[in-house]
């Protein structure tokens, strides 16, 4: 009896709005996708409903059945490989899903990381992961509390690049291209770029200088701009632009500050990923933006003072939620 696993397509690991809007595009333009959540999360199959993005239907909404799979030590035993795992967890269960889901990569098998934050690198480093992309998503992304995950504003794209794990095989370039071609397949607007690392620091600067200020103000992405507190968002992501240098990355000829005027407009009806979380009482991922970045700064003998400020902020509204 043959014994060797079946390979298939792509598992997305994480059923977040990320997670479950992805799944749903890729297995609405015809791949073979399963949607694996964290253990005791699974509830057999679930509904993705996506809402109001007009390049997914006719009407813009769409229905789809996925298949789940309990990730867990037993997916090490499971007969099944994938050729792709698009890791779309929160930044704090990364970790724990790579370990909980590594063995599913068939033999020519890539990881696309497509969760928010810095330090995701250097933890597929420590599992011995070889082929790696980023696949960083501008999209305004909302879970609704009935399930379905809409889509805000009319912009946003994903961006592509290969990670280097420092295994000493070639960066996965090839396979970069591979998933834009995927992604683009299944009309979701993607570009790739040939530095993985470099794109991971754009998209933090974006969710640095967005992200806690309208977590604290619990505006929309478009009223940002409009708002006196606009300028600490510069301010912020400015600063990611200093610190990047000390990761051997530079971002200094980017405009930061219409570069967040352009996501705003492009996510204008979205609540982002913190408020988000807040309001559903989950511990934000703020930890691996502004503290990553105020972490990386004090190891250059650097400063961070607006990250500090608004990272401290935000934990202060985590710990009032989570004891109210
Ligand atoms: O990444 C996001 C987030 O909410 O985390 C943006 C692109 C800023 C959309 O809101």
């Amino acid at each position: 009896m043959d014994k060797s696993p079946s390979t298939r397509d792509i598992a997305v690991v994480g059923a977040g709005a990320l997670g479950r809007w992805i799944a749903a595009r890729m297995a609405s333009g015809g791949a073979d996708v399963s949607l694996v959540t964290r253990p005791g999360t699974n509830t057999g199959t679930t509904s993705c409903s996506i809402v109001g993005d007009h390049t997914a239907g006719e009407d813009g909404s769409q229905s789809l059945l996925l298949q789940e799979i309990t990730s867990g030590p037993a997916t090490a035993f499971c007969n099944e490989k994938f050729r792709w795992l698009l890791l779309c967890t929160k930044a704090r269960d990364l970790e724990a899903a790579v370990r909980e889901t590594k063995d599913l990569i068939a033999v020519d098998g890539c990881i696309a990381v497509l969760s928010n934050g810095l330090g995701h690198t250097e933890t597929l480093k420590t599992f011995g992961i070889e082929r790696c992309v980023t696949a960083s998503v501008t999209y305004g992304l909302f879970a609704a509390e009935d399930g379905s995950v809409h889509r805000c504003g009319d912009g946003g794209e994903v961006v592509i690049g290969p990670l280097d794990t420092g295994s000493g095989e070639p960066l996965a370039t090839e396979q970069s291209e591979e998933l834009a071609r995927r992604f683009t397949e299944c009309s979701i607007a993607t570009r790739v770029v040939a530095d993985g690392t470099e794109q991971v620091w754009r998209k933090v600067m974006l969710n640095a200088g967005i992200n806690p200020v309208a977590a604290l103000l619990g505006c929309k992405n478009g009223d940002l701009p409009a708002h006196s507190a606009f300028a600490l968002c510069v301010e912020a992501a400015r600063e990611v632009q200093g610190v990047a240098i000390a990761a051997g990355v530079d971002l200094t000829a980017i405009d930061a500050e219409q570069a967040l005027r352009d996501l705003c407009r492009d996510t204008a009806t979205n609540r982002c990923s913190t408020l988000q979380d807040l309001d559903a009482g989950r511990p934000t991922e703020m930890e691996w933006v502004c503290g990553s970045v105020v972490r990386i700064a004090e190891s250059d003998g650097q400063e961070a003072p607006a990250n500090r400020l608004l990272g401290a902020l935000v934990r202060d509204m985590e710990m009032t939620q989570a004891a109210s």
